[in-house]
């Protein structure tokens, strides 16, 4: 089964180089084990320290900063989604390390394609607190003007495209964006988030291959985190993971343990300097577990056991960080401890004012499709605004109670 013409798949023209059999020989599911790269153990520590990537303290402590402020930032929505206050959110608890780690292995040049589940990769580059609120209380100063649920961010300045609701749809988007990149001769890539479960939709086979014929400068990196919503992995694939569909298409592929920040940052930093020195993608799989529910409008207890989210809590990303930080002498914790109370303060304080701010206008319902908006979407705009008009208790002019 071993490639002895000494060639990537790729090279191969056709038929030429190919082993011929004289046997009916089915190729078995599971000849190929892909490994999980895994440099920080459970307890913290490293697993073989020449591999350790060379991260100088402060941006250390900038990663566990990150990693903080987003699950504060996390349960402060959650609870707030509780209250009714906002009507929707999507935590990342367990996931921190995945896509903080990774976010940090880039270059602020670089374009973040996500899903929705990457709210780290957006603190990593610096989007404010009061940016956060302003897109999930669909406020007038909400640059997407109020038209998406809460958590679809995007930030033209930040490198970071503007979130779709619909699974998969940024992985070919992402092929063609790393590919204008190569074009352009910018010394950049795209990185593509998405989970395991989007990776069913025919756009992860098509922007895969596409990435992988054109040469497209593009890490696809895939949070496997054992569920799309109620679906556990099992009955979401045979095959071995993702990775395994990576080498299928011509993609070089690396398995990563998704809860040991240094081995993502790590396998980032490889996947960018190869996408980028050799234009062409790079599949990473990260291994990992949402400990939240998938979103508000779930309850997991209906799928999966407290033993299960319990083994998995044991495995939790930011305190394996933390052991190793301690371990270096770089973890402060009263100053740790004094980051967190400021953060849980800022993301108050930034909500409450978040909610007075009105809500955006009527009219730019109809605004930013048609140069000039058509007879039938005015009517239906003057029909809405009576309704409003007559109704008005139930429409308050901002999200604030
Ligand atoms: C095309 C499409 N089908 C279905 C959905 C509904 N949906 C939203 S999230 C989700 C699960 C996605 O799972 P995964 O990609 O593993 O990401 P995770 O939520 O686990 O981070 C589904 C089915 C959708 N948004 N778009
Ligand atoms: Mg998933």
């Amino acid at each position: 089964m071993q490639n002895k013409s000494n060639k990537l798949p790729q090279e191969r023209n056709h038929l030429s180089g190919v082993e011929i059999n004289h046997k009916v020989n089915l190729i078995e599911n599971g000849l190929i084990d892909i490994p999980m790269l895994q440099l920080l153990d459970e307890h913290g520590k490293e697993t073989n320290p020449k591999a350790t990537p060379d991260i100088a303290e402060g941006l250390a402590n900038k990663i566990l900063t990150s990693m903080e402020y987003t699950r504060l930032l996390d349960e402060r929505m959650i609870g707030s989604q509780r209250q009714g206050r906002i009507s929707f959110y999507l935590a990342c608890k367990g996931e921190e390390a995945a896509i903080v780690g990774s976010a940090a292995a880039l270059s602020d040049d670089d374009m973040i394609m996500s899903q929705y589940r990457e709210q780290g990769a957006l603190v990593f580059r610096g989007y404010k607190t009061e940016q956060f609120m302003n897109q999930m209380f669909s406020n007038q100063l909400d640059p997407n003007k109020g038209r998406q649920m809460p958590i679809h961010y995007g930030d033209k300045a930040l490198n970071f495209m503007t979130i779709s609701s619909p699974l998969g749809t940024q992985i070919p988007q992402a092929s063609g964006y790393a590919y204008g990149q190569k074009m352009a001769g910018k010394e950049a890539i795209t990185i593509c988030y998405f989970g395991e479960g989007a990776a069913s939709e025919g756009d992860f086979h098509a922007g895969l291959n596409m990435a992988a014929v054109l040469n497209c400068p593009a890490i696809f990196f895939c949070r496997n985190n054992g569920y799309a919503i109620s679906t556990p992995t099992e009955e979401q694939f045979a095959g071995d993971g993702i990775a395994s569909r990576g080498i299928g298409y011509g993609v070089r592929t690396i398995r990563v343990d998704g809860n040991d920040v240094l081995a993502v940052f790590a396998a980032t930093k490889l996947a960018r300097e190869i996408a980028l020195k050799e234009a062409c993608p790079v599949l990473i799989e990260a291994m990992t577990y949402r400990l939240a529910a998938h979103s508000t409008s779930d309850d997991p207890s209906g799928y999966r056991s407290k033993d299960e989210e319990a083994k998995w809590q044991q495995k939790d990303p930011i305190e394996r960080f933390k052991k190793w930080l301690d371990g270096k002498k770089w973890l402060n914790e009263p100053a740790l401890e004094a980051y967190k109370s400021n953060a849980r303060e800022e993301i108050l304080a930034a909500l409450k004012k978040a909610e007075q701010v009105p809500v955006n206008p009527l009219e730019d319902i109809i605004e930013d499709v048609y140069d000039t908006p058509p007879w039938h979407l005015k009517k239906q705009l003057s029909e809405l605004q009576q309704h409003v008009a007559k109704y008005p208790q139930h429409y308050p002019k901002t999200s604030g109670r």
